[in-house]
């Protein structure tokens, strides 16, 4: 078991990641920007250490600060949360260099599922469902890719082998646009991640986002822990989350979500994982694997009764996975709405004084919050306030418990989210369930 961990991260995940260690007995540290303060994960430590000033280039994402302040206080192990250097595979190697434990997967697993066309080789190697697509990155050869568009057939997407989450990617409809789209997308994707190769697949036009849970340990062995539907979205942020996807045909599922973990063990991954597919026409197309914890890891974590910060940290210690996938059950329904500091209608971020915070409560409901009454929400990182998630026998019982949830929720001196979540909960094709990756820019659009 770890003795004491370093947590690379704040706000709500640094709180989560402190409550996992005390809980198991482990020492844990925390470090913060000069305008995370008063924050209560830092309330909370044990011991604390101040990176730098609030930009997140000097203090978060400052590697050599981070591993000063492990090195300082005698952690034995990182917790890189998510976000920030979470998936930064050389922050892995250094951790590592130093004689600590990253918590998460080697170094060379997240280089190769960072590399967006090595993720999708090692995939397809190993049986996981792919887009259909270019096997490589695109070369020169015009004659070359424009056979290749035709075959796969239009409209396709150039997306940056460097990107991923949305970035560094392009949708092209007919062969006249397709070179000069593939050289935008490079040059482009060369300025932003300093690799200009980029991939071809077809496009798919309205498919939903469905993403398959993995935990695998040091010994080889791998679990997956069903699937969560993140399909309600805007602009590549995730609104509302859910487990199980609604109206997914359960062998099918089964069925990808075994490949998943076959491939973890393949490729000797370690830790927490998440499979991205889009799912159409009954199909799953795997995208992009992220080797961290996510926002949206609640939803399981509920149907599965499975505390993921708590295996990740059992993983990292050496421990071994307690169960097969047999005893792996999952029951009822979880939803997650993510409560934002932000305007409900623009989506401005609105940062400032907390003047009142009332979580909500009640049987089937949980709030993974850092925020209290009068604190001050520093506009330099991300406006989530906190996840809200409701659990129930069915997905019309967890939608009824999140409808009184936020009606309870107070959030005074800034602007919220919540009158967004309030009205998709009384939409007609949300309730229905089953809506695609477009669904909320259309609404928002018409409303
Ligand atoms: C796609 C796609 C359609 N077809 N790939 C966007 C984020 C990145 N992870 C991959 N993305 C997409 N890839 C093919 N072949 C549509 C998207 C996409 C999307 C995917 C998941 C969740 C939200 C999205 C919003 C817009 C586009």
């Amino acid at each position: 078991m770890l003795k004491k961990v370093l947590i690379a991260n704040r706000g709500e995940i640094a709180l989560r990641v402190q409550r996992a260690c005390r809980r198991l007995g482990i020492a844990s540290v925390v470090v913060f920007s000069e305008a995370d303060r008063d924050a209560l994960y830092v309330r909370h430590a044990d011991e604390a250490y101040c990176l730098g000033p609030a930009p997140a280039a000097r203090s978060y994402l400052d590697q050599s600060a981070i591993l000063d302040a492990a090195a300082l206080c005698g952690a034995d192990a990182i917790h890189p949360g998510y976000g920030f250097l979470s998936e930064n595979a050389g922050f892995a190697e250094r951790v590592v260099q130093s004689g600590l434990v990253f918590i998460g997967p080697s170094s060379a697993a997240m280089r190769t599922m960072g590399d967006k066309v090595a993720a999708k080789q090692a995939m397809l190697d190993a049986g996981v469902p792919c887009v259909p697509g270019s096997p490589q990155a695109l070369g020169d050869d015009a004659d070359k890719t424009r056979a290749l568009a035709a075959a796969i057939g239009y409209p396709v997407i150039i997306k940056a082998a460097g990107g991923g989450g949305g970035r560094g990617m392009r949708v092209v409809d007919s062969e006249a646009a397709l070179l000069q789209a593939i050289a935008m997308t490079q040059a482009e994707a060369g300025a932003a991640f300093g690799n200009a190769a980029v991939y071809m697949e077809k496009y798919l036009l309205a498919p939903r986002h469905i993403e398959i849970q993995v935990l695998a340990d040091t010994q080889g062995h791998a679990v997956w822990l069903g699937e969560r539907d993140c399909s309600m979205q805007r602009r590549h942020q995730k609104v509302i989350e859910e487990s199980p996807a609604p109206g997914v045909d359960a062998a099918a599922l089964a069925q990808v979500g075994e490949r998943c973990a076959r491939a973890c063990e393949r490729l000797g991954y370690v830790g927490a994982g998440t499979f991205e597919f889009l799912f159409e026409n009954g199909e799953f197309y795997f995208i992009e694997m992220n080797t961290r914890v996510q926002v949206e890891h609640p939803v399981t974590e509920w149907v599965t009764g499975i505390d993921i910060v708590e295996m990740q940290l059992r993983i990292a210690g050496g421990e071994p996975l307690p169960w097969a996938q047999a005893d792996i059950v999952r029951r009822g329904h979880a939803i997650e709405c993510r409560i934002n500091a932000e305007h409900p209608q623009t989506f401005q971020p609105s940062p400032g004084r907390l003047r009142e915070w009332i979580a909500p409560g009640g049987p089937g409901v949980r709030v993974d919050s850092h925020m209290y009454s009068g604190y001050e929400i520093p506009p330099f990182y991300d406006s989530l306030l906190g996840k809200l998630i409701t659990h129930g026998n069915t997905r019309e019982d967890a939608l009824a418990r999140m409808r009184v949830a936020l009606g309870e929720l107070v959030a005074r001196g800034i602007e919220t989210n919540v009158p967004l979540h309030c009205a998709l909960l009384d939409d007609a094709a949300f309730i229905q369930g089953g809506t695609g990756i477009h669904y909320l820019e259309q609404w928002l659009a018409a409303r």
